[in-house]
């Protein structure tokens, strides 16, 4: 038993220092992963920007689902951005990102607190709210396009 316990141990961590590498089977994954992430965000901030720009009607639970949705998958998809994957076709991705890791995780923290503004924001169940809330963080995705995606 305190061998099995021991060898538990030295798995999880052995499994915790791999690289992010590892958490793909192979580097193919890791775009098909990081895409698939950007687009069901996109689709669902699309949403939330649908009734901040009065295209849509206003949905207070809804644009809590949306919401939670984007803060969520803002955490996702950079592992796959790692250094092990930066000749991935196709790709917008830039060079940058690999060589600027440093700056590309300040832009990615600052998309992460953007969207937990805009669901604090959604939850107030206000459109007056989610307006602003929405336009910041279309600015943090716009900031890193900007910097380390090809149009
Ligand atoms: C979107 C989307 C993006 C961002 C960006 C915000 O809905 O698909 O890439 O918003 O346009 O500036």
């Amino acid at each position: 038993m305190k061998v099995v316990a021991s060898l538990a141990f030295a798995a999880a961590a052995l499994a915790s220092s791999l690289p992010a590498a590892a958490q793909f089977a192979k580097p193919e994954d890791a775009l098909k992963y990081r895409q698939s992430v950007m687009f069901v965000m996109s689709q669902h901030f699309g949403r939330l920007g649908s009734m901040a720009n009065g295209k849509a009607p206003y949905d207070a639970k809804a644009a809590v689902d949306s919401a939670e949705v984007v803060a969520t998958l803002s955490h996702l998809p950079w592992p796959a951005f790692g250094p092990a994957y930066k000749d991935l076709e196709p790709s917008k991705a830039k060079p940058e990102i690999f060589t600027e890791q440093a700056r590309f995780k300040e832009r990615n923290e600052k998309l992460q607190e953007a969207t937990a503004t805009l669901v604090a924001a959604a939850k107030t169940s206000s459109l007056d709210n989610l307006k602003p809330a929405f336009g910041d963080t279309a600015k943090a995705c716009k900031a890193c396009h900007d910097d380390f995606r090809n149009q």
